[in-house]
């Protein structure tokens, strides 16, 4: 995310303010991965500053005295970029911009950004470009797109130079004309899920860099980019594994997730997640090597409840338990988390132990049966198309023999309706 002009990285302040809960441990926790962020969108971070406020500044967001001290140390140490790791409003943006002559980031738009450098596919881009479309609509002053044609770099990538210097007319028409581009995505998305029905969905879901790619290579043997950087996987990858020679699995890997993930981008990668919302089991993957790893399931767990998708049947995948030293953390963890499994993705320890509980679960939850009915118990047959995934089905003389895979809740209704 670097400039074609400018191969150096950018150096970066980063600003963090602890409030009410928000202790200082944890404000200095979320500097660490708002340095990470910095770092996967190619700016190297210089120094942290801190504050604490029992309220933001409704002009600076943090007080302007603290504001001057970093500018000071911003022009000895001819530094241009600003971080801060919570969300700016338009006007303490733009006061910021003005005050600091410097380009200005707040945690959104530095997600946004790295988006906006790893979406390859149509659909990514779609989604990021209108996320940052939406982002930038309510923030859009003279100001900021005169200061980031200045400066360029980290931060004022995607929709292009153009768009920012139109009008917010011109926006708004890009907005619908995105989302209609996401809608005929979508419709593509429905019909080539209708095939699928014979197997299981199951999806990866978890905090960005837990180890989700590495998961799907190892179950499946795909070759999904795996990389040490926040948000390496922006679109879904869905591939096939054999849970045993009846039984298959497809397995979707998915874009990470973050605390504080800027809301238009969870509603613009909608489609994204559908795979999400269209499983039959969520494999939630956490990296019990991060010291945070309960604040990431949390965030997990919120995410999902945003998804709708909080309900799903879920195995937590305890990861990179190779890396663990500790070893007293996983008793505890496996006493305070049940279906847990713990494995290494990277070195396919404890592999087979996740595969027997995909299969557990499928065993209690779906049965494949063959049911022969006469071709007159039409009620029946659409009933059976209502509750089950139809397998194959094949008219003979006057009776039809349908081979069906449901949940044993709805196979059960089915027998009884035919017993009745
Ligand atoms: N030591 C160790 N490293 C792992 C393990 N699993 C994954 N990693 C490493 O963790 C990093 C992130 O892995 P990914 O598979 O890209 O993680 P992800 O969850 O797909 O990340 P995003 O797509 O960015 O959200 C990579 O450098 C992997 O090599 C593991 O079991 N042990
Ligand atoms: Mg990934």
């Amino acid at each position: 995310m670097i400039d074609i002009e400018n191969k150096e990285t950018e150096k970066a302040i980063l600003v963090g303010v602890s409030k009410g809960l928000n202790t200082r441990r944890v404000t200095e926790e979320h500097l660490e991965e708002l340095e990470l962020l910095a770092d996967t969108a190619g700016a190297e971070t210089v120094i942290k500053f801190f504050q604490d406020r029992d309220s933001y500044d409704p002009a600076y967001f943090i007080g302007k005295g603290k504001a001057e001290e970093i500018l000071e140390y911003a022009k000895e140490n001819n530094i241009n970029l600003v971080i801060f790791d919570d969300d700016l409003n338009p006007t303490q943006l733009r006061n910021l911009e003005k005050l600091f002559e410097r380009k200005i980031l707040d945690r959104s738009a530095l997600i946004l950004d790295i988006f906006a450098s790893h979406a390859k596919t149509k659909e990514a881009k779609t989604q990021v470009e209108l996320a940052q479309l939406q982002y930038m609509l309510p923030r859009l002053t003279r100001a900021w797109t005169h200061l980031s044609k200045q400066l360029g770099g980290i931060g004022t990538k995607g929709p292009g130079e153009t768009q920012i210097e139109t009008d917010r007319r011109i926006i708004r028409t890009r907005i619908s004309k995105l989302k209609d581009t996401l809608k005929k995505i979508e419709a593509q998305h429905v019909t080539k899920s209708a095939g699928r029905q014979d197997l299981i969905n199951v999806s990866l879901v978890g905090y960005t860099n837990a180890g989700k790619s590495t998961l799907l290579n190892q179950l499946t043997g795909a070759d999904v980019l795996a990389e040490d950087k926040l948000f390496a996987t922006l679109d879904s990858t869905t591939r096939s594994f054999d849970l045993d020679k009846n039984k298959k699995v497809l397995l979707s890997d998915t874009v990470g997730f973050i605390r504080k993930l800027p809301p238009h981008l969870v509603a613009s990668f909608k489609t994204t997640l559908n795979v999400v919302r269209e499983a039959d089991l969520i494999l939630h993957v956490i990296d019990v090597s991060n010291e945070f790893y309960e604040e990431h399931i949390e965030v997990v767990d919120e995410t999902m409840k945003s998804l709708g998708s909080e309900t799903k049947p879920q195995i937590k995948v305890f990861n990179k338990i190779d890396l663990l030293e500790d070893k007293q953390k996983l008793e505890f963890i496996s006493q305070h988390y049940k279906d847990s499994v713990f494995v290494s993705s990277m070195r396919g320890f404890g592999i087979n132990s996740l595969i027997e509980k995909i299969s557990d679960f499928y065993e209690m939850n779906y049965i494949v049966h063959t049911i022969h009915l006469k071709q007159t118990q039409g009620k029946l047959i659409s009933a059976i198309y209502e509750l089950a995934d139809i397998l194959e089905s094949v008219y003979e003389e006057d009776s039809i023999v349908i081979k069906y895979r449901t949940s044993k809740e709805m196979h059960n209704k089915i027998l009884s309706m035919l017993q009745n």
